[in-house]
């Protein structure tokens, strides 16, 4: 019987000599994929008999509504999304404190992150920024194979690259994040204002651009490698680069709400979420990141992330209130302006 298997049962027990149980309840905002959520959600339910009711939004969009939530906290806990913004929630304290008994199972990239965060937040999967591109159109428009962030601002790319918009998503923020640590802060905002001019469209969702690249909306879609990876296995004419000039990373993570109104049934589910189990549920929707449990298993098809050049990411820096909001806002005002 496995750790987590064991402490059900102890809970069990405890429902059962104190009488019969209350209808337990979770709410649970989700900034994963849409299957992938419903999936965590289902299978915990399934497991414990916890209703959940779970929302889909991404990690900048769930970040601000928990902040804007904070005096009547809504939601218990917050699973997946970059981790970024699960950075910024623990350092403006709107996320809780909270030691995991599954922490021992863990790679130390995980607990690196909950240490930075005084134990706010924890990591639950990790994978590496990229892009993909349709063959087909790129074929259809006489394009080059690009290889590297450069190939994207190349003038004959102009209206054939979509990526999110970072202050809805957090693979977009991660690629703004990532051009600052590649290029420097002036060098950064230089290659984003380059990138702007190619830009068909800026999604609310980090993971729409491969999506609209898959059914042949864009040529290129800048997003996490592993969402690339699952349109190229469901059978699209995707191919998926890691770019030359190296890339940054994210480190999903997962965060208890400050004031959860059901705080045990968010710590059940953040236990069974470190689980291996519940982590191989990934494999079930095609979602490619490395899982954060050392025994849970990791497709052949995801990304190797030893075969790609990453960066140092400074997840502390970039990962802090201050330079997340004076980075957005330099965005927005120099950037996202601009004509194209
Ligand atoms: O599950 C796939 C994934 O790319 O989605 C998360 C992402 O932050 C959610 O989308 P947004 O970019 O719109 O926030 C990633 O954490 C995850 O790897």
């Amino acid at each position: 019987m496995n750790s987590y298997k064991m402490m059900l049962g102890a809970a069990a027990l405890a429902i059962g000599s104190t009488g019969a149980a209350q209808a337990e309840k979770l709410t649970l905002y989700c900034s994963a994929q849409e299957d992938w959520c419903q999936l965590m959600a289902n299978s915990f339910q399934d497991a414990t008999g916890v209703e959940v009711a779970m929302t889909r939004k991404s990690s900048g969009e769930t970040f601000a509504q928990i902040k804007a939530e904070s005096s009547n906290p809504k939601g218990d806990v917050w699973w997946g999304g970059t981790g970024d913004p699960h950075l910024q929630a623990a350092e403006e304290g709107l996320t809780a404190e909270y030691i995991s008994p599954m922490r021992d199972q863990l790679h130390p990239w995980a607990i690196s992150q909950a240490e930075s965060a005084g134990n706010k937040t924890i990591g639950i999967y990790s994978g590496a920024l990229g892009y993909g591109f349709n063959t087909e159109l790129l074929a259809a428009n006489n394009l080059p194979e690009p290889t590297s962030w450069a190939d994207l601002t190349k003038p004959e790319f102009k209206g054939h690259v979509q990526m999110a918009n970072p202050n809805s998503s957090g693979t977009a923020y991660t690629t703004l994040a990532t051009m600052m640590q590649l290029f420097g802060e002036d060098g950064g905002f230089d290659y984003m204002k380059s990138l702007h001019a190619n830009i068909n469209q800026y999604t609310k969702s980090g993971s729409a651009p491969i999506k609209a690249a898959g059914r042949g909306e864009t040529t290129v879609g800048i997003v996490f490698m592993h969402d690339a990876v699952k349109q190229a296995v469901a059978g699209f004419p995707i191919t998926v680069v890691a770019p030359a000039e190296g890339t940054g990373f994210e480190i999903g993570s997962m965060s208890i709400i400050d004031g959860a109104r059901n705080m045990d049934e968010a710590k059940q589910f953040y236990d069974w979420a470190l689980s291996a189990d519940a982590q191989n549920l990934a494999l079930r929707v095609n979602a490619f990141q490395v899982p954060s449990n050392m025994g849970a298993e990791t497709s052949d098809a995801a990304p190797d992330m030893s075969a790609i050049k990453l960066i140092d990411y400074d997840f502390k820096t970039y990962g802090s209130s201050e330079t997340r909001k004076r980075l957005l806002k330099k965005w927005d005002d120099d950037v996202s302006t601009l004509p194209q």
